[in-house]
């Protein structure tokens, strides 16, 4: 079993802890939770880039390392980071579990040392038909990341 944590935090108050395992070359399994967040859909993905220097900007694209288009988790065609929404409640919070099979903690596209992004908006998922659907799912702003780290 390899595990994986993030931690997250912003400048906007938001906080959350997310965790990931993964027993052999099964799916992995993500669970979260996150505070301080407007109540609704918000996108969330692995983007590419473990560096926060410049607070979420510099986290660069969803993860894709293999040139597909942005998309829902359930899509074949979609960036390997789109996990899509999570949704919070009215108190601001959201727990979740995601279980998925292209985010391996192992391997040549681990996701070890790259960054899990809380987005102000929801995902359109590539379907909303705007300019940005078919890269960033129009998920507007970055919210809250943090760098995926190995777990002992
Ligand atoms: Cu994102
Ligand atoms: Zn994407």
């Amino acid at each position: 079993m390899v595990k994986a944590v993030a931690v997250l935090n912003s400048s906007e108050g938001v906080k959350g802890t997310i965790n990931f395992t993964q027993e052999g070359d099964g799916p992995t399994t993500v669970t979260g939770s996150l505070c301080g967040l407007k109540p609704g859909l918000h996108g969330f993905h692995v983007h590419a880039l473990g560096d926060t220097t410049n607070g979420c900007m510099s986290t660069g694209p969803h993860f894709n390392p293999v040139g597909k288009e942005h998309g829902a988790p359930t899509d074949e065609n979609r960036h390997a980071g789109d996990l899509g929404n999570v949704t919070v409640g009215d108190d601001g919070t959201a727990t979740f579990t995601i279980i998925d099979n292209q985010i391996p903690l192992t391997g040549p596209h681990s996701i070890v040392g790259r960054a899990v992004v809380v987005h102000a908006d929801p995902d359109d998922l590539g379907k909303g038909g705007h300019e940005l659907s078919k890269t960033t799912g129009n998920a507007g702003g970055r919210v809250a990341c943090g760098v995926i780290g190995l777990q002992g």
